[in-house]
């Protein structure tokens, strides 16, 4: 299948250029999910979240979903960071209401030649989903392709599931680092082969997702996070210097964010609500910033989401901007809360 180039360069692209849009453009972290009934409905009947994410069509209509509701100016594909272990062999179960589980790891087993048999069912929903946008007449609404960052798809590979403090895995890296650089090296060439695939599919920009980059301490943020994710952005550039990518490192201080931007070579810095938006102005210099809503504010609606939603909007509109939150929609959040915050920053003007 060939793609259908959009008819323009979509919004959130000119703004990771560096360029003054006429509007500032927005998408939402995990705009599609639960939060969602016709999400919970197609899972109902599709019988799991693997399940749906593995068939083209349906993770091309949950795609859709959020931006058939509100327009919004950016769809991210509807998958997880955690299909590389999966596509690398690692067992991986969804159970409802209780997060992932992965199965044992052997590092010396995982299998990095053949993921494209996993992962082919994303290549093929991010086609089909660039060509519904563009059918449907959503030419300039981009096409986010993403993946994990190497340091957070190793914490959940070795740790096995979710954790608030990922402390197996952090340890393994400190007292086996010769094995943790080897799982660092496997997910860094699935990683890229990954990013490279979706980008040839249809991806206009990709996110790097470094959800636990704020676990590490000051040695491993520089070895773990900041030099792989340097290595990975360098060799993307080498053949895709088109396609921009925005790195998340989550819950970092604002010297680690800068540090971060100035150095892993990324075109859009991720906020966390952490941060004062007033402060993350001074990073676009460097980068275009993407944030940094509080996903509790939404979820509260009313004056107080109003009041934080334009401050961000007062304090970053001038720089390079894409508005988001700052991390991702929490799945009790009232649909209608996310239609006002649309229309609120569709309708900001500098
Ligand atoms: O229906 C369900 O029960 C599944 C819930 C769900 C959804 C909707 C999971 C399980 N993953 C997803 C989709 C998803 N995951 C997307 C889709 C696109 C969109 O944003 O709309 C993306 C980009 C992700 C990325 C992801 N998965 C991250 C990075 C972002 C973040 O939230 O920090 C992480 C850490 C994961 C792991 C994961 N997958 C699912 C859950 C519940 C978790 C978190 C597990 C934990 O730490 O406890």
């Amino acid at each position: 299948m060939t793609n259908t180039l959009p008819r323009k360069t979509p919004l959130i692209v000119s703004a990771l250029r560096g360029e003054k849009t006429d509007r500032i453009p927005l998408w939402l972290m995990r705009q599609a999910g639960r939060y969602l009934p016709e999400y919970r409905a197609l899972r109902a009947q599709a019988g799991g979240f693997l399940a749906m994410a593995y068939n083209p069509a349906h993770a091309s209509e949950i795609t859709l979903q959020p931006i058939h509701r509100y327009g919004l100016d950016a769809a991210i594909i509807f998958s997880d960071i955690l299909v590389i272990p999966h596509a690398l062999g690692q067992d991986l179960r969804f159970e409802a209401g209780e997060g992932p589980r992965l199965g044992a790891l052997d590092i010396d087993a995982l299998q990095a030649g053949g993921i494209d048999r996993t992962l082919n069912a994303v290549y093929q929903a991010l086609e089909q989903t660039r060509e519904k946008l563009d059918a449907e007449n959503f030419g300039e609404t981009g096409l986010i392709g993403f993946c994990g960052a190497p340091w957070t798809v190793a914490c959940y590979m070795i740790e096995g599931h979710g954790s608030p403090d990922f402390a197996k895995a952090r340890n393994f890296a400190k007292d086996h680092t010769d094995q943790f650089a080897a799982l660092m090296d496997i997910l860094h060439a699935a990683s890229l082969h990954y990013l490279l695939r979706q980008a040839d599919s249809g991806a206009q920009a990709l996110q790097i997702f470094d959800s636990w980059a704020g676990l590490a301490g000051e040695a491993e943020f520089d070895r773990w996070i900041i030099a792989p994710t340097q290595k990975l952005v360098r060799a993307l550039k080498a053949t895709r210097p088109d396609v921009p990518v925005i790195g998340f490192p989550r819950g970092v201080s604002l010297d680690r964010l800068r540090r971060y931007a100035q150095e892993t070579g990324i075109d859009g810095l991720g906020c966390d609500y952490i941060h004062d938006p007033a402060a993350l102005a001074s990073l676009q210099g460097d980068v275009c910033v993407q944030g940094n809503l509080d996903p509790a504010l939404l979820l509260e609606g009313g004056a107080a989401m109003d009041k934080a939603a334009m401050t961000i909007l007062d304090a970053l509109a001038g720089g390079p901007f894409i508005f988001n939150l700052g991390h991702g929609v929490i799945k009790e959040t009232p649909p209608e809360h996310v239609a006002r915050l649309v229309k609120l920053v569709q309708e900001y003007r500098a």
